[in-house]
């Protein structure tokens, strides 16, 4: 693997340079500012200057393509921080409490806890030494190795979800669109994927307008929906739609307050049984102690992952990576807007970590090729 910098008076033009140098391989991960001095002040410059690595291979396309990508931007976090590590200079030695100091005001910039915060900075302090303690880049290379490694994804099952799959939920996050979005995918046959039969079924007892809402959508697609209020009606319909390739099961969002309605709820998706994939919906702009206390109140439903929700009305992704670093769940899919079907991605880390404030690494570069 080989390093390179360059340098040029604008971004864009020393990126251009990186390609045409060095191709679809080169990989950014740091840019500077940079004065030529000129002479008497005189012919001063302004240049940008990036730096990165060439990947010795293309990236392998196989079916695990997102756990290798995701591995892969791990190691290249590593490769970098290794990188960084064995460029020693003396001056840098210095000042090591007011980087850790800047590091704590950077991450509470992005809404993360202080929980979050005290451990990070924990690690920082104990695994670096002082060379690299001394050195931001390094210092925040090393943070975002530690925030990558929170998130975990199910994406061999967004690849092809189970036959049979449900959203439980507080209210208003997006269940009942993400089912639409999923529901139009599958039975567009989303990408390179086969046309799925699809069925969708709203658990509608209390509220009104939701019957409306999904069999607005299924209108709209020609997909047939069912609405059922009771375990027996629920039963009956999963039985009858026992040919579909895909069921979806779109539930009414409860408060996690609300024992009494979450019981009831509960027993009614009972009759589904293990064969349905439950995933809890969450939106990205729930405060962290919110996002915790969700996570709790619907374990009884076993939902097996998360779908993250609106994650265009915010800018800042501390909350999430706080709260979703305790869960042992991994995340299935990522909302990015109210369109249908369109706004719905497999997740990647790097979703997440473009989107952190104030970091000096380059992160919109960080594992796409330039
Ligand atoms: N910005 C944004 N809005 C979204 C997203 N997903 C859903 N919405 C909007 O959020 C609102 C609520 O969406 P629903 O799908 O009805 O939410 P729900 O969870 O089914 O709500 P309940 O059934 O009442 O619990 C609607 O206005 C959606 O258009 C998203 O990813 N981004
Ligand atoms: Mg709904």
């Amino acid at each position: 693997m080989d390093h390179f910098s360059e340098q040029a008076p604008t971004y864009e033009e020393a990126v251009e340079q990186v390609r045409q140098k060095y191709g679809e391989r080169a990989k950014i991960y740091a840019r500077e500012r940079r004065t030529t001095r000129g002479f008497l002040g005189f012919g001063r410059k302004e240049l940008v200057l990036v730096s990165g690595y060439v990947m010795d291979d293309d990236p392998p396309e196989t079916a695990g393509q997102d756990r290798e990508g995701y591995d892969e931007l791990l190691s290249e976090i590593r490769r970098m921080e290794q990188r960084l590590a064995n460029q020693q200079h003396p001056k840098q030695t210095a000042g090591r409490e007011p980087v850790l100091e800047e590091l704590q005001l950077l991450l509470d910039n992005n809404d993360f806890s202080r929980d979050f915060i005290q451990s990070v900075t924990e690690l920082v302090r104990t695994r670096l030494n002082p060379v690299q303690l001394a050195d931001r880049q390094q210092v925040e290379l090393f943070v975002l190795r530690l925030i990558s490694e929170t998130f975990r994804f199910d994406t061999a099952n967004a690849l092809h979800l189970p036959r049979r799959f449900g959203l439980v939920g507080p209210t208003g996050v997006g269940k009942t669109t993400t089912i639409a979005k999923i529901a139009a995918r599958s039975a567009l046959g989303h990408g390179s994927k086969k046309k799925r039969s699809v069925r969708m079924v709203t658990i509608d007892s209390f509220r009104i307008g939701a019957r409306e809402q999904i069999r607005s959508f299924g209108d709209l697609m020609d997909i047939p929906v069912d609405t059922v209020e009771t375990p027996q009606e629920l039963e009956n319909c999963l039985k009858e739609h026992e040919q579909a390739d895909l069921i979806l099961i779109d539930t009414i969002g409860k408060s996690p307050r609300d024992e009494d309605n979450l019981r009831d709820m509960q027993q009614i998706l009972a009759v589904c049984g293990k064969e349905t994939y439950w995933s809890l919906a969450l939106a990205a702009s729930t405060k962290q102690r919110d996002l915790d206390y969700a996570l709790q109140r619907f374990e009884p439903f076993s939902y097996r992952s998360l779908v993250i929700t609106k994650l265009d009305e915010t800018d800042v992704i501390g909350n999430l990576v706080s709260s979703l670093h305790r869960s042992p769940k991994p995340m299935l899919y990522a909302a990015t807007g109210q369109r249908v079907p369109t706004d719905l991605v497999v997740p990647k880390a790097e979703l997440f970590l473009q989107r952190l404030k104030g970091f000096s690494v380059d992160l919109e570069h960080l594992s796409d090729g330039v």
